[in-house]
């Protein structure tokens, strides 16, 4: 960790938060003895959490400036781009200024063409659900000033279980936010590795389709319900299977397909749905039994409500059917939160 702080010390009063969750790399020893150094460095030390959106949301609602920062720690976020960035804006009189890699003037050395070509895809499809900010040329950028006494509102609403936090922060406003952009000069990371990995794209994926149904569930029941289709397509599968192919009776062939799917969907959510809370070695075997519990309890449901619905409501079979299923997720979804990954 190099640090040159005395350009930006002498036109602002600053303030350097570390958000560091107990990693093994040394970090919190570096900071501690920086801060020996540097009056202006703090530390905030997290053990048992973690992920990128609450250790920016934690960064955030801790500092004390008029103006934060949010910048990646891995060197790719140009130290110059601090004075720029708070500077347009003041200049501009912006609530959020964003960093981009994608402006004609920025640079991306940091980017393989493969990840540029992706991130590329992903901003248009941001764009097109963000219609508000339609004008912006990077939604997933790591690096952001911001007013607090304008952003704080929407900062406390971010759904710690996401990523891409600066997307979400996008969303939540609703074009309610005066946002501008300066070019960045992206750099490949110093050291330490990457965590982007298949869980940051369904992350972002989940985001979007959220946006897209207009906020109206909680952006974890989207991924929840996401996961359960991925679960009913297995179910089929496992079932054709065991009866065509094994020759197991339907009951059979039925016990098994919808054991099969269940334990599918536990072990997806774990790790994309509820990744921040997920259970590893014996504790994820006793989430396994608890998520078989709560489904099968949900089946229970499932059949009593749509049974009572077309009887008493309406004898509509697929509206029945309906009823049965929505009672099913709410139940599955809020129970298995609450008792599988103690996450209300
Ligand atoms: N405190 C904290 N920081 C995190 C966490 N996950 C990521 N970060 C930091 O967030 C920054 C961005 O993460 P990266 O893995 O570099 O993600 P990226 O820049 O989108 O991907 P690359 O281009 O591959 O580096 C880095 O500075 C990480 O150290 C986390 O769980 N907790
Ligand atoms: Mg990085």
């Amino acid at each position: 960790m190099v640090l040159n702080l005395l350009p930006l010390q002498q036109s602002y009063d600053l303030e350097l938060l570390f958000v560091d969750d107990d990693s093994a790399d040394g970090t919190a020893d570096r900071v501690r003895e920086l801060a020996h150094r540097y009056g202006c460095l703090h530390l905030i030390r997290r053990v048992g959490r973690h992920g990128l959106s609450s250790a920016i949301k934690e960064g955030i609602l801790d500092a004390t400036g008029d103006v934060v920062i949010v910048m990646d720690c891995d060197g790719q976020h140009e130290p110059a781009a601090v004075a720029r960035a708070v500077e347009h804006l003041l200049d501009t009189a912006s609530d959020l200024v964003i960093g981009t890699r994608f402006h004609p003037q920025a640079e991306i050395a940091g980017l393989s063409r493969q990840r540029e070509r992706n991130s590329t895809l992903a901003n248009r499809v941001a764009r097109f659900s963000l219609p508000r900010y339609g004008n912006l040329t990077d939604y997933m950028s790591g690096f952001f000033a911001l007013r607090p006494e304008r952003c704080l509102n929407y900062v406390r609403q971010v759904d710690v279980n996401g990523f891409k936090f600066l997307y979400e922060l996008l969303a939540l406003s609703r074009g309610q936010l005066k946002v501008a952009e300066v070019p960045l000069s992206f750099q490949p990371r110093l050291a330490g590795e990457s965590k982007l990995d298949l869980a940051v794209v369904w992350d972002l994926g989940v985001s979007i389709l959220h946006t897209l149904l207009l906020r109206a569930l909680p952006r974890r029941a989207v991924s929840f319900a996401l996961v359960g289709t991925s679960g009913i397509l297995l179910h089929v599968l496992v079932f054709a299977i065991m009866r065509r192919l094994v020759g197991l009776s339907f009951e059979q062939a039925q016990v098994l397909a919808v054991v099969c799917a269940a334990s599918s969907n536990y072990l997806i959510n774990n790790v994309l749905t509820f990744r921040v809370q997920q259970l590893r070695g014996r504790a994820l075997l006793i989430g396994l039994l608890r998520f078989l519990l709560v489904t099968s309890l949900g089946m229970v449901a499932n059949v009593g409500v749509s049974s009572a619905f077309y009887r008493q409501v309406s004898h509509q079979p697929l509206l029945a059917l309906l009823a049965g299923i929505a009672v099913d997720f709410v139940w599955k979804y809020a129970a298995s939160s609450r008792f599988v990954w103690n996450s209300p």
